[in-house]
């Protein structure tokens, strides 16, 4: 079995003014088409190719950096693409926005925490929203492409939404200012499929 590059579930040009349609061709169809094809090439013929992306990120051994780098930034896109949507924005609702304001206080309180640690993750990586086994969320950030299911990585949980903040993601319309690329990310997520992930993963 190989691992497939997801189809975008809409145009390039569908997240604009937030992210613009040559940002989006090439994170995509460049960034990850690569780590699908180099993740493909780590686990071709090795006992990892026939396991799914989940079971391979939770029990990967940290020290086989092609998997870590290439299965986590195929799961990591893969992710990100699901949770942005041209109709998303807003704010949760349900059972989501009642765990997020028994964790933060308020979605105001965690649209600050989320911003914080998507602003001052040093270099590259992501920042996530995870739910913990009984439905508490969090928020936490990783470097390069790890991710919380892999182990040790000091994240914990289950990641149901993520924002890149690899340069890749943001420099050609936004420069150097990460925060208006991650305020620019509220106008998008797609919070109904947040939620799934919520409802899938508590
Ligand atoms: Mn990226």
């Amino acid at each position: 079995m190989s691992f497939q590059l997801p189809s975008l579930p809409y145009a390039h040009d569908a997240l604009e003014p937030h992210i613009d349609a040559r940002t989006m061709e090439i994170h995509h169809g460049k960034h990850h088409a690569g780590y699908t094809s180099k993740l493909n090439a780590a686990i071709d013929g090795t006992d990892l190719a026939d396991k799914s992306i989940e079971d391979i990120l939770s029990n990967l051994d940290m020290n086989n950096g092609g998997v870590r780098n290439n299965g986590g930034g195929f799961y990591n896109h893969a992710l990100f693409w699901s949770v942005m949507s041209p109709n998303g924005g807003g704010a949760p609702s349900g059972a989501l926005a009642d765990a997020i304001n028994d964790a933060f206080g308020s979605f105001e309180d965690f649209k600050e925490k989320f911003s914080g640690a998507a602003g001052t993750r040093f270099g590259s990586g992501w920042a996530w929203l995870c739910v913990r086994p009984g439905g508490k969320v969090d928020v936490c950030s990783t470097p390069n492409q790890d991710n919380p299911l892999m182990p040790g990585v000091g994240c914990g949980g289950y990641p149901i939404m993520g924002i890149d903040v690899w340069e890749h993601a943001y420099y050609l319309n936004y420069q150097n200012r990460r925060p208006d690329y991650v305020a620019a990310f509220f106008n998008v997520i797609n919070w109904d499929e947040v939620s799934k992930n919520y409802e899938a993963n508590k």
